[in-house]
């Protein structure tokens, strides 16, 4: 594990990003769920889901200019909506809008910075239709979890090496009827030099307190957002300014942490304003003092 986990506790500081069919109504990552849209109204988004070209070069550009060593894109979210070609599904951004695959996109664009490559991946699923019943209804679980197995193994398999693998909300299944054990062989098998979080139930390589800069009795990684939402949210410009990000992620780098900081890209992937300018800020302070 040492060996596996020492790029990272180099590297200090990553981009998160989230991006999906969420983006483009632009209340968050979680409008499906709070908002009550039903699967078939939800999925007409994915018809307009049009990247712009080289919108993912563009947020690895930005990565590497505010001193962001590496990247986690959200292939799947909650919503359900795969940004890779996948065959599992096809609810996905290969089939649909600008018929892209925007994991390959987004993983060409980090390497072409020289940035490591991060993948997050939601167990729980809203559009899939056992991704609830499988709580209650063993054949439902089955095909589930299988499938939840099989994009994995696409991720892992599709685009050469991946240096995270970054599990998001096990709901409502326990590891061991996720075969999280399995699935984590899995991922080894086809990537020896991975790294996993905690997600997913197990203890993983790294803990991922969120919100918060709180040491942990092993290695750690606080993801925060910039303004209040994880997903795009047209109405927030209530943007941190440059002097607390450098604040927070000096906090977590003198307590041996690592801190992910995210960006919503808008609609088109353009990312904010206001994101822009406070990362090209903590770029530009960590030059003056020699940290990157
Ligand atoms: C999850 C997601 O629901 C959210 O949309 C976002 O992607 C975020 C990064 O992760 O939310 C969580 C997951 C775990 C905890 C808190 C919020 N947790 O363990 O405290």
């Amino acid at each position: 594990r040492a060996r596996r986990m020492k790029w990272w506790h180099e590297a200090k500081f990553g981009m998160f990003v989230h991006y999906g069919l969420y983006s483009i109504i632009g209340h968050q990552e979680w409008v499906m769920e709070s908002e009550g849209i039903p699967i078939p109204e939800y999925e007409k988004l994915a018809a307009q889901f049009r990247p712009k070209p080289g919108a993912a070069r563009e947020w690895a550009r930005l990565a590497k200019r505010a001193g962001q060593k590496y990247m986690v894109l959200t292939t799947k979210h909650h919503e359900g909506f795969c940004l890779w070609d996948t065959a599992t599904t096809d609810y996905n951004a290969a089939r649909h809008g600008a018929k892209r695959d925007l994991v390959r996109e987004f993983v060409e664009a980090a390497r072409a910075e020289g940035l490591r490559v991060g993948l997050y991946y939601s167990l729980m699923d809203w559009h899939h239709p056992d991704g609830a019943r499988c709580k209650d209804d063993a054949d439902a679980r089955e095909r589930f979890v299988g499938y939840a197995h099989a994009q994995v193994r696409e991720l892992l398999s599709n685009y050469g090496k991946i240096d995270i693998l970054w599990y998001d909300v096990d709901w409502p299944l326990t590891p061991q009827q996720w075969r999280a054990d399995a699935m984590n062989r899995m991922v080894f098998d086809l990537q020896p030099d991975i790294i996993v979080n905690n997600r997913n139930g197990l203890e993983g390589d790294f803990g991922t307190p969120e919100h918060r800069i709180t040491a942990e009795d092993r290695a750690w990684e606080s993801c925060n957002t910039m303004n209040y939402g994880w997903g795009y949210q047209r109405s927030d410009d209530q943007w941190k300014p440059a002097k607390r990000v450098v604040n927070d992620l000096t906090l977590c780098v003198q307590q041996g942490g690592n801190y992910l900081l995210n960006i919503g890209p808008e609609p088109d992937g353009s990312v904010p304003r206001g994101s822009v300018e406070t990362l090209e800020a903590v770029g530009a302070w960590l030059r003056t003092n020699g940290a990157a």
